[in-house]
């Protein structure tokens, strides 16, 4: 009988490249897999449990917390603080970094997290996500913000877990991308995408084209490209990061979020969100860009900083980006 290939045993193999490894990461990427499994459970009962809706608060950004948003942050930092393999956290719903010491020992990792992106689709059952983004610092070093303002190219884990029609955990270590989905009856993610690779070029454009007026020239063009019978493509826009990008990742094609006369400095986040996914999608053989450069190129100045985001299949990110690079007279 085949019992398939869990998450665990997978984490374990990987681990087997490393001999000399504590099994430091092993455990603490465990724990996350248990605060994954928690916070599907409550997406997947949101309607039921009365916590729909907004909580009532806002966010560090001004933006209304729903209640799931609160349930997913505590989950996160409640299921990872003790473990003694991080030194802190940072979470888009929390202004300043979590310290674990005091409490429990400091670790060697620290972890940036959106625990739940697209939080506004919630109550309309729509796919939401939680990203992370996983930095080793010098062990038991007393942490502070600057410790976080690391360049993309500096993660050792970035992944996403997707609560879609399933619950799927996609995740690399810099050796692929691998996708897992969970089998609620048993409570385990079984290795359901193995290496996955985008395509070279897709079909696909995703944008929020209610927010053409403000474009720039270079995105109206590219647009305007994209949707010329020669291009042939599609546009599929959901409105959630982590539902947009997975589809894209496996079928091919183009998220954007460029900067525009409205976001100057695009809307989505780097740190959490445009570097995790620009690692997962380089290691499947994709590009993200800024519109200027590499995303895992920039470098941070603050853990909440925006960035404009051009991200996918490779030959359409290259030629998204040529539309934005004024040619010099
Ligand atoms: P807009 C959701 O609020 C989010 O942060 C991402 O998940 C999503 O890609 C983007 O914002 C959607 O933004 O302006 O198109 O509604």
């Amino acid at each position: 009988m085949s019992v398939g290939m869990t998450l665990t045993k997978f984490l374990h193999e990987e681990q087997r490249r490393y001999p000399n490894s504590s099994g430091n990461f092993t455990a603490l990427f465990s724990d996350l897999v248990i605060a994954a499994k928690i916070i599907s459970s409550h997406v997947r009962r949101a309607g039921l449990a009365g916590i729909l809706g907004a909580a009532g608060t806002q966010n560090v950004h001004g933006e209304e917390v729903q209640k799931l948003d609160e349930l997913a942050n505590e989950t996160f930092i409640k299921t990872m603080e003790h473990g003694g393999h991080l030194s802190a956290m940072a979470s888009e719903e929390m202004d300043d970094i979590i310290h674990v010491d005091g409490k429990y020992p400091r670790g060697n990792y620290v972890i940036l997290f959106d625990p739940l992106d697209g939080s506004s689709n919630i109550d309309v059952n729509i796919s939401v996500g939680t990203i992370f983004s996983i930095l080793k610092i010098e062990k038991g070093k007393n942490v502070t913000t600057k410790d976080f303002l690391k360049p993309g190219m500096e993660q050792v884990c970035a992944g996403y877990i997707l609560y879609g029609s399933s619950t799927m955990l996609v995740y690399t270590t810099g050796h692929g991308v691998h996708g897992f989905t969970l089998d609620p009856s048993v409570g385990e993610f079984f290795l359901s995408h193995k290496d996955i690779k985008i395509p070279e070029k897709g079909k696909i454009f995703s944008i929020n084209e209610g927010n053409s007026r403000h474009w720039l020239p270079g995105t109206a063009l590219y647009i305007e490209k994209a949707k010329s019978n020669g291009a042939g493509m599609s546009a599929r826009y959901v409105g959630s990061l982590v539902a947009d990008f997975h589809r894209n990742l496996l079928k091919g094609g183009i998220f954007l979020y460029p900067a525009d006369m409205k976001s100057t400095k695009g809307k989505l986040r780097l740190m959490y969100e445009a570097n995790p996914l620009a690692f997962i999608v380089e290691q499947a053989g994709g590009a993200a860009s800024d519109g200027e450069g590499r995303i895992m190129e920039k470098t941070p100045s603050e853990l909440h900083q925006r960035t404009p985001l051009i991200i996918g299949s490779k030959a359409d990110v290259e030629e998204a980006v040529s539309f934005w690079k004024v040619p010099t007279a």
